[in-house]
């Protein structure tokens, strides 16, 4: 497709309007001289938060908060208009800004899934050419960070309160609000550093992350206001596809009362079905001091009050959950950006704002009521689209709004590119300096590419990829649904209206899937069927179709549909991009402890149990399994034991099958498998002592 769209790229004219002669002068596009005099190499303050919208962030135009310090940042340097992630979902999308990579370029499709710290990065490369490096506060990438002479992390999610870090390996507690603590940390990493050596900091909030616990100094913010609903809050989705109608992300139904909405936990009863709210809720509420604990309590005590009053139904329960939540969401980011200006007044002190680049972003967008939503995944505006600052005084033009579309991809050749190095063979993002410092080339990307792919999984958004441009955006739907939609971006910018099936709109649809295709083609993402979760993998043997007896139930979640599913010729795969459970049976704190009837005497050369480690979850491998075999079903001969030599830590979501082979086939018709559960999650992990669980797929008998 020749044009796309109908160009909103500004001119270079237009761009270059606000920058003086001077930068001008050392700006020559296109020719193969040296662009800029040899200047020091910047110092880079990567900032980003966890979920900030755009619809946030004053200077983006937000209708119902404000950020004084963040607004300070975008005069001073450049705020993209169209900025975009690639994959709207956290540990994809921070791996895709280290790597410069799309998620099915870099491994790491969905949350579950570990990162390779070995793939070149942007911290790594920076360090070996003579950076200093450092990550501060969230990573979510279930593996260790690597490429930094310091991290300081926070273990998966972290929490809000008194939060536990690790820090270079080490677990530590540190007291206080999680957004202090990583401006605290930062900036004292800032006063330690060599001063010989550039540095580069990786400021990573956790903030405003699910579920909105605001700090103590903005727990009272907003109280009085009412905060204006989207205007398509009570979408009722008429033309999209079913992913919008069958998604469980919405305000009115998804929110949990007290996890979410602050509301008291009432005392448990059996069968009230608040089990995991209860744990979440109590392990980040519980955690906080006497003080923090008094002084939440004198903010959500009366309003709880209030509510319970006078509880509101219907609409007005709706609007009711979008106040608690869009005002706990806003006074998390007060707090964000007091660290921004906190961080500013740093580099201003220390005489480093000159030199140091500083980025704003967010891993990406949020949905902020619009079509009745939170949560993000959806490759609609308000998730798709990303805020992006990057203030640079020496390079960048103060208070331009860069039009040019930017993409997460972008942020590590970028930081190379004002590094000086060279950026890794496969990046596919683009260095953004020459949008940034007004040589913008005639021609930089109209189109941007996204694929969302982790479903079956939370909040139920359907596998998606799409191409939007300037002026219009096209999705596919696939996997369990095939589906496809269209909106005119211009006559339709909150997209409510799908024109996909709009005759008239058919050469366009031709056009963008043209367009689509180009794209996917470039990146090698050609093919949706790779990446699919294989979640039962057949397998025949002697026991498929037995009968088995348990001596504790499985879970009831966990049943993978029925009495015999260990016989039933089904495993799970080795190893699976999501946390498909359809082949498991789940132990929750008890052995499985199983007896297999094979029927009659039976010749037995191999017997084996498959078993999975998801330390994402709660999920280990037995600490060791018992076989033994029987002819009457009553008195069992051992067969043997089986220890496990893989750790508890061994990150990822991978089956692991423990086998004994005899030197002699051994004859018996009964055959008892012991897989003895860990009990409690290991110290380091993110439910340390709390109740293991023991996942099985098959008991093979070959
Ligand atoms: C948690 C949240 C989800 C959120 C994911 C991913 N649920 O699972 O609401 O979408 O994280 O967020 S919660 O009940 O545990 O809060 S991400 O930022 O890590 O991608
Ligand atoms: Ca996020």
């Amino acid at each position: 497709m020749g044009r796309p769209d109908e160009s909103r790229v500004q001119s270079r004219r237009t761009f270059l309007a606000g920058v003086g002669a001077g930068a001008l002068a050392l700006t020559l596009p296109g020719c193969g001289l040296p662009r800029r005099e040899p200047v020091k190499r910047p110092n880079i303050l990567f900032i980003m938060s966890d979920d900030h919208a755009q619809a946030a962030m004053g200077c983006y135009g937000s209708r119902i908060n404000e950020t004084p310090h963040l607004d300070r940042l975008a005069a001073g340097g450049a705020k993209f208009t169209q900025a975009y992630c690639t994959n709207a979902i956290c540990g994809p999308s921070r791996a895709s800004m280290l790597t410069g990579k799309y998620s099915h370029a870099n491994g790491v499709l969905v949350n579950e899934t570990p990162f390779d710290g070995s793939q070149p990065t942007f911290p790594r490369l920076l360090r070996q050419a003579g950076y200093q490096t450092a990550v501060i506060g969230k990573w979510h990438l279930s593996s260790r960070p690597s490429g930094f002479d310091h991290w300081c992390v926070l273990p998966g999610q972290g929490q809000y309160y008194n939060p536990d870090f690790d820090r270079m390996g080490e677990r530590v507690r540190i007291d206080g609000y999680v957004t202090d603590i990583i401006t605290d940390e930062s900036l004292s990493w800032l006063e330690d550093r060599d001063r010989e050596k550039p540095f580069c900091l990786l400021l990573h909030h956790k903030a405003p992350h699910r579920n909105w616990m605001p700090g103590p100094e903005h727990l009272n913010d907003f109280e009085d206001d009412q905060i204006p609903l989207p205007p398509n809050f009570h979408d009722d989705y008429a033309t999209r596809s079913d992913a919008a109608r069958s998604q469980k992300q919405s305000i009115s139904k998804d929110l949990l009362d007290s996890y979410d909405l602050k509301l008291p936990m009432p005392p448990a009863a059996e069968g009230d079905g608040r089990r995991d709210e209860r744990e979440m809720w109590s392990r980040s509420i519980d955690r906080m001091t006497p003080e923090q604990r008094a002084a939440w309590d004198a903010a959500y005590g009366p309003r709880n009050e209030r509510f319970a009053a006078e509880p509101p139904e219907g609409r007005a329960l709706e609007e009711w959950k979008y106040q608690r939540y869009i005002k706990d969401y806003l006074r998390c980011i007060a707090s964000v950006d007091d660290s921004v200006g906190r961080v500013l007044d740093y580099l201003d002190r220390e005489g480093l704002a000159e030199d140091t680049i500083v980025v704003y972003t967010s891993d990406q967008g949020f949905f902020l009521g619009e079509h009745g939503w939170f949560d993000k995944r959806f490759m609609y505006r308000e998730s798709h689209g990303i805020p992006l600052i990057v203030r640079y005084p020496r390079e960048v033009p103060a208070g331009v709004d860069v039009r040019h579309m930017a993409l997460n991809v972008d942020f590590s050749p970028t930081f190379l590119d004002y590094a000086d190095v060279r950026p890794p063979e496969g990046t596919q993002g683009e260095s953004l300096r020459p949008v940034l410092d007004g040589a913008a080339p005639e021609s930089w990307r109209r189109s941007v590419y996204y694929h969302y792919f982790e479903y079956p999984g939370s909040h139920g958004v359907c596998r998606h990829y799409g191409v939007r441009t300037s002026r219009y955006l096209l999705v596919h739907f696939y996997y369990d649904i095939d589906a496809w939609e269209l909106y005119d971006l211009r006559a339709d910018p909150a997209e409510m209206v799908n024109l996909y099936d709009d005759p008239a709109h058919a050469g366009i649809v031709t056009d963008l899937k043209a367009e689509l295709a180009r794209l996917r083609e470039k990146y090698g993402d050609e093919d949706e069927t790779m990446h699919l979760p294989k979640s039962v993998v057949p397998r025949e043997h002697a026991a498929v179709g037995c009968p088995v007896v348990l001596a504790h139930a499985p879970h009831p979640k966990y049943t993978a549909g029925g009495s015999n599913a260990l016989t039933d010729g089904r495993c799970g795969p080795d190893s699976t991009l999501l946390a498909d459970y359809t082949a498991w049976q789940g132990f929750e704190e008890v052995d499985l402890d199983a007896v297999v009837d094979l029927g009659r005497p039976t010749a037995i050369g191999r017997l084996s149990i498959g078993c999975l480690q998801n330390t994402n979850s709660w999920i280990f491998l037995p600490t060791s399994v018992r076989f033994a075999v029987s002819d009457d079903g009553k008195e069992f001969r051992e067969f043997g034991v089986v220890a496990n030599e893989v750790s508890p830590r061994r990150a990822g979501f991978f089956r692991h099958e423990f086998a004994l082979s005899p030197e002699e086939p051994v004859r018996a018709r009964y055959v008892r498998v012991r897989a003895e559960n860990l009990r409690a999650c290991p110290d380091g992990h993110k439910g340390a002592g709390g109740k293991a669980w023991v996942f099985a797929d098959e008991i093979v008998v070959e």
